[in-house]
């Protein structure tokens, strides 16, 4: 059974308190059991953390190279800003699907640049917290191309 690892960053605490227009009105804890269930529909181990510090991710992302499979990461406004968070997913050389709720494409200039993006397996935005399903779909098909000789 493949693990995963689903890690949002700063701010993602907050989900279903503030700003519904943007970013909807379900909570953490409810998006993160819709992937831990739409994980184990598909036979996945799935594991989600949220930090609000750049340190702490880090080491999430270096702890997980010898625990997960691969990893969903939301980095909220780190993605614009953290050259160290990119770092750490090319030195972790795990799949790393980049997951945004909002379409960051389609928000203010300083959001279309995404330093995770440039070590990601690639990026989903602008679904919602679908999105993060849409994730879990992407890494399992991945993970199963790999494994299938
Ligand atoms: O669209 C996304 O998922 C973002 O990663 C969310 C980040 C933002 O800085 C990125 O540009 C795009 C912000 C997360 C803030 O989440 C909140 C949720 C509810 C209330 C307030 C903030």
């Amino acid at each position: 059974m493949h693990k995963i690892l689903i890690l949002n960053g700063p701010n993602l605490n907050l989900l279903g308190s503030r700003q519904p227009d943007v970013y909807g009105h379900e909570t953490l804890a409810m998006l993160e059991q819709r992937c831990i269930d739409h994980g184990t529909a598909l036979g996945l181990s799935v594991v989600c953390e949220q930090s609000n510090h750049e340190g702490v991710m880090l080491d999430l992302l270096h702890g997980a190279r010898s625990l997960y499979a691969g990893v969903i990461l939301n980095a909220g406004a780190y993605t614009h800003t953290s050259i160290a968070l990119m770092d750490a997913i090319f030195s972790i050389e795990l799949p790393v699907v980049e997951v945004h709720l909002s379409n960051i494409h389609a928000r203010e200039e300083f959001r279309h640049r995404s330093y995770v993006s440039r070590a990601a397996l690639g990026q989903i935005c602008g679904f919602g917290s679908q999105g993060y399903l849409m994730a879990i779909d992407a890494l399992d098909t991945h993970l199963n191309k790999d494994t299938a000789g």
